[in-house]
């Protein structure tokens, strides 16, 4: 377990509170979905109070059901939840279908109304797909599913780009009550063997190729190495996406979409199944090397991902959302399939990269189809803070109402950037912090009614109860102004399920580190406003002369140079202090000047932590580097760090699944010549 930690001395500055954006309301033509932050704190303390009643009225008000259901929560009383392993069962004795509520509703009222805006790799290829153009193909492609014989509760495995049939596809397949599980279609053909074994999935679907950033990926043939070692698979689907003609093909085995969906009338019943049916498994990884199939079930994770969707960025029926995150990960199933659907709204699906062909990219996108809400990770926003202002400034996005973080927290200055240059002053940026296992937000200001401080994901969304823990003792930090572990004390309906087989795995990951308690794996502190700051994992920690320290604050300290692009802090062993901190640091070229003096930077680089955190923060020792090892949701491998530094470069693990492994090697020649 983690061991005591000091008190954080990231800036928890209670006085830099940001009002809501003002006039935020008057600029949509639709109704508030929450009147002020009064509502929310009313609304948030009900859906403490009496879960059961909060959430049974919302999921009777907010989606349609096939059969009523019984009981919305049972227990009702939450007071055993986590309690041995227990979860409570949500919407008990309902009937319901994802797809019904994604698409069919939608169709019913309006067949002509845009679901989709596809976005092409490149610029201006792309079409708009319509709620009633989308019951179609949903239907078609479930009608080639049953005849494949996948059943209600099979998995179906998905490796596809970001592509309108990414979502027909998750739709087609829980429209029969079976369960997509999305490998993200940048991982190796290894990783996804293992994620088509684990699933047990007999199907795959998959396009010929991919195109992202200008490039051409052999996506089938990726597909094709995975299968020579899954002999159940039965039959692959493929998207004809580029038509290339070499591509690999095995007649029998596999089958082209367009010839499959041809077969098949434009309607196709949804089958019912009960609120706690599974809907999908979602590989995440984790702290040991095998990835993890996080479970989520039906009706809990719908209603999370429509309340989430619709409170955080007040998402209205007339609303053009953007998320620019891959429908491979948590944030692309959430809010960019079923959040805008289930909402009746429109989805940008983007197959290409912020950065091609140049980096006005998002903005080009956001300004041609006034985008209302846009939603990233923070680590592209580094990348284009760092391109500069002139990739932003022509384009009109005063359209923009919300301007969404996720995935890593974000650094004063790029939120500050973001507001500023994107926002223009008039977006609302929500920072929210959730997790692959909470299925929906759990800490995020809700759009037009929560203040906001730079780098805090403020509160809790309704029926979360964040509880900071005492790391070594498990006990309870009450009040403000504390710092510790999050947890959670109650269910919430889109909290997963289990680690798909390996349910053993799953309590004693989350349920047993601290008793009665869901455990993040996460560090956070509460400030005296009660606001909440997330300090990155508890793995991530380094401690110092005693002095526990989150990597990612002395990260939002070096950010402050005005020379630093990115950077990544590990800790290593060190003989005086226990550990020391090595700090890996990209600068901004463009900023560079040609005859720069690189120790004079360091110095300052160390002056600036000193200032921003104490002296007891200062890097040991700082790196330069041209890049940082990624993953493909851009998170930095600090492992590979870590590794590097304590000299274990031959014992690095698996770097293929990187986004850049090509940065390794010089990372590897910047740490040997330091010593
Ligand atoms: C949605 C997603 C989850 C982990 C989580 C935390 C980090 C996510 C964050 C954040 C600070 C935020 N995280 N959002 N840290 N501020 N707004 O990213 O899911 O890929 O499962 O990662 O990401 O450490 O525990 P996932």
């Amino acid at each position: 377990m983690v061991e005591q930690t000091q008190k954080s001395h990231i800036s928890l500055d209670h006085e830099k509170m940001h009002a809501p954006p003002e006039g935020f309301f008057e600029r949509s033509t639709s109704k508030p979905n929450l009147a002020d932050f009064a509502t929310y704190q009313k609304m948030y303390d009900q859906s403490i109070q009496d879960p059961a009643t909060f959430f049974g009225e919302q999921a009777k008000q907010t989606l349609d059901w096939i059969r009523p259901f019984d009981q919305p929560r049972f227990p009702a009383d939450k007071k055993d939840d986590f309690k041995n392993g227990d979860l409570p069962a949500w919407f008990v004795g309902g009937q319901i279908n994802a797809a019904y509520n994604c698409v069919d509703r939608w169709a019913a009222k309006d067949p002509n109304k845009v679901a989709i805006i596809y976005e092409g790799d490149e610029p201006d290829s792309g079409r708009k797909i319509t709620y009633g153009e989308l019951l179609k193909d949903v239907c078609k492609l479930a009608q080639a599913l049953t005849k494949l014989g996948v059943k209600k509760g099979d998995s179906v495995a998905v490796y596809l780009p970001m592509i309108p049939e990414a979502v027909v596809t998750l739709l087609a397949i829980v429209r029969i009550g079976a369960m997509h599980s999305v490998v993200f279609a940048g991982f190796s053909s290894t990783s996804l063997k293992d994620r088509i074994l684990d699933a047990d999935s007999r199907i795959v679907i998959t396009a010929d190729e991919s195109k992202r950033g200008g490039k051409t990926i052999e996506t089938k043939k990726i597909v094709d190495d995975a299968l020579k070692d899954c002999p159940d698979v039965r039959n692959v689907i493929v998207f004809k996406r580029t038509g290339n003609s070499h591509v690999p093909f095995s007649p029998g085995r596999d089958l082209w979409w367009h010839d499959e969906l041809a077969k098949y009338g434009n309607y196709f019943p949804p089958t019912p199944v009960d609120s706690e049916d599974p809907m999908f498994l979602l590989y995440t990884s984790g702290s040991t090397g095998k990835p993890k199939g996080v479970q989520h079930n039906t009706a809990g994770y719908l209603l999370g991902a429509l309340l989430t969707t619709k409170y955080t960025f007040d998402v209205h029926e007339d609303d053009v959302l953007f998320t620019a995150g891959d429908i491979g990960w948590i944030t692309g199933h959430t809010y960019c399939v079923y959040g805008p659907l289930l909402n009746g709204a429109t989805s940008v699906v983007f197959e290409g990269t912020p950065a091609y062909p140049n980096f006005s990219r998002y903005w080009e996108i956001v300004d041609k189809y006034k985008v209302n809400q846009f939603y990233v990770a923070p680590t592209a926003l580094r990348l284009l803070k760092r391109a500069g202002h002139k990739y932003v400034e022509p384009y009109d996005l005063s359209s923009l109402r919300v301007l969404g973080s996720v995935g890593e927290p974000i650094a004063a200055e790029v939120w500050h950037w973001y507001s500023e240059n994107v926002g223009r002053n008039k977006a609302h940026v929500v920072d929210t912090y959730w997790q692959t296992e909470s299925g929906s937000h759990l800490l995020c200001p809700l759009a037009g009614v929560t203040p906001t401080k730079p780098g805090s994901a403020s509160l809790p969304f309704f029926g979360i109860e964040p509880k900071i823990l005492d790391p070594t003792t498990g006990e309870e930090l009450k009040g403000n102004d504390v710092e510790g572990v999050l947890a959670i004390k109650s269910a919430w309906p889109s909290i997963t399920r289990g680690i798909f087989g390996d349910y053993n795995r799953y309590i004693d990951t989350y349920l047993r580190p601290y008793a009665d308690h869901y455990f993040s794996g996460d560090g956070a502190a509460r400030d005296l406003d009660g606001f909440y700051w997330i300090l990155g994992r508890v793995d991530d920690v380094v401690n110092v002369s005693g002095h526990r320290l989150s990597t990612a604050e002395v990260e939002a300290a070096l950010i402050e140079h005005d020379l630093v692009g990115e950077s990544a802090v590990v800790g290593y062993a060190d003989d005086l202090t226990g550990q020391a901190i090595a700090a890996y640091v990209s600068l901004k070229k463009h900023k560079l000047p040609a005859d720069a003096d690189l120790e004079a930077i360091k110095k300052e680089l160390i002056l600036t932590v000193r200032k921003e955190i104490g002296p007891f923060a200062a890097p040991k020792t700082v790196l330069f580097v041209d890049d940082l090892p990624k993953t493909r949701s851009g998170k930095i491998m600090r492992r590979i760090l870590r590794k590097v530094l304590a000299g274990e470069e031959d014992s690095l693990g698996d770097i293929s699944t990187l986004s850049n492994p090509q940065a390794v090697s010089q990372i590897i020649d910047v740490v040997k010549t330091s010593r």
